[in-house]
């Protein structure tokens, strides 16, 4: 690609409000090496077959969504269970919910647990197979206090992965608010690359962040595919809502349906597994220099 087709679509990307991942100004990328950093929080998934979900790890959300979308989360085994081979199996089910949405599924969220769990830096990181098919949406983020910050964007989230419909790229990023207003979305974020056999829903993969007060990078199967950096985001005149004073929570989900992914369709059941979720953060010296 020319250099002139490249910036082209550098300034299509900054008007779309999507960042380009633009490290090199503050050095070049260097992920976490393992000593760095220091296991603090996990799930492996080995309950027995059918049980439910660690509630002092997880709260299986019982919400209808916006958005257009088509499931109702509910708390039931056959959209969230242990499968007894090591991994969660969120499930979409073509069935008609109690509030009358034609779909059933699974979510699950650290924050609301019997033990609430946050973090801030550090790595991220899960094992999963994610479903393809029309209108499938499961994904790996990280959402900010909803106790305390009662907003959407400004409770500040992380994308680990989403993948919709055929999962050919998974997409990562944040969404954030204008530093203006204090309540604008802006995102800064983008997908990954094309999977070389045609879908990252083909079998097992690990999708990963490594992120510190610097900035957050994405990384698929230990390849690293993007950077949002914290300087990226405030120049392009939006908060970065991403620091010590703002932890995380993980949360998993499959969603169907929504205006991203369109109506669900050809399908009546659909699995995404996870094998683990594994959170570290740094070591004091473990700060990594960009
Ligand atoms: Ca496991």
């Amino acid at each position: 690609m020319g250099k002139t087709m490249k910036r082209w679509i550098a300034a299509a990307m900054v008007l779309l409000g999507l960042a380009v991942a633009t490290p090199a100004a503050a050095g070049p990328f260097r992920p976490y090496e393992p000593w760095r950093v220091t296991p603090t929080w996990a799930d492996e998934f080995n309950g027995a077959a059918g049980t439910a979900p660690n509630p002092n790890k997880w709260k299986v959300e019982e919400i209808d969504l916006g958005d257009h979308e088509q499931q109702t989360y509910v708390n039931d085994r056959r959209t969230a269970a242990h499968d007894g081979a090591g991994n969660m199996v969120l499930t979409a089910i073509r069935e008609t919910s109690a509030s009358g949405r034609p779909y059933k599924s699974g979510r699950l969220s650290s924050g609301f647990s019997r033990s609430p769990f946050f973090s801030t830096y550090g790595r991220w990181e899960a094992r999963m197979k994610i479903p393809a098919g029309q209108g499938v949406w499961p994904a790996f983020w990280g959402l900010g206090d909803w106790n305390a910050v009662q907003h959407w964007p400004r409770v500040g989230e992380i994308d680990v992965m989403e993948s919709i419909n055929s999962g050919s790229v998974t997409h990562g990023g944040i969404h954030t608010v204008a530093a203006s207003d204090n309540s604008s979305h802006r995102n800064f974020g983008g997908q990954s690359a094309r999977h070389p056999s045609g879908s990252w829903a083909n079998g097992w993969h690990v999708w990963r962040i490594d992120w510190d007060s610097n900035g957050i990078t994405w990384s698929i199967d230990g390849a690293a595919w993007q950077t949002v950096s914290r300087a990226t985001v405030t120049a392009a005149g939006a908060k970065w809502l991403f620091d010590g004073t703002r932890p995380q929570a993980p949360i998993l989900n499959l969603a169907v349906g929504g205006d991203w992914a369109g109506p669900a369709s050809g399908w009546t059941s659909q699995r995404f597994l996870i094998d683990y979720v594994r959170i570290w953060t740094p070591r004091p010296e473990g700060v990594r220099k960009w």
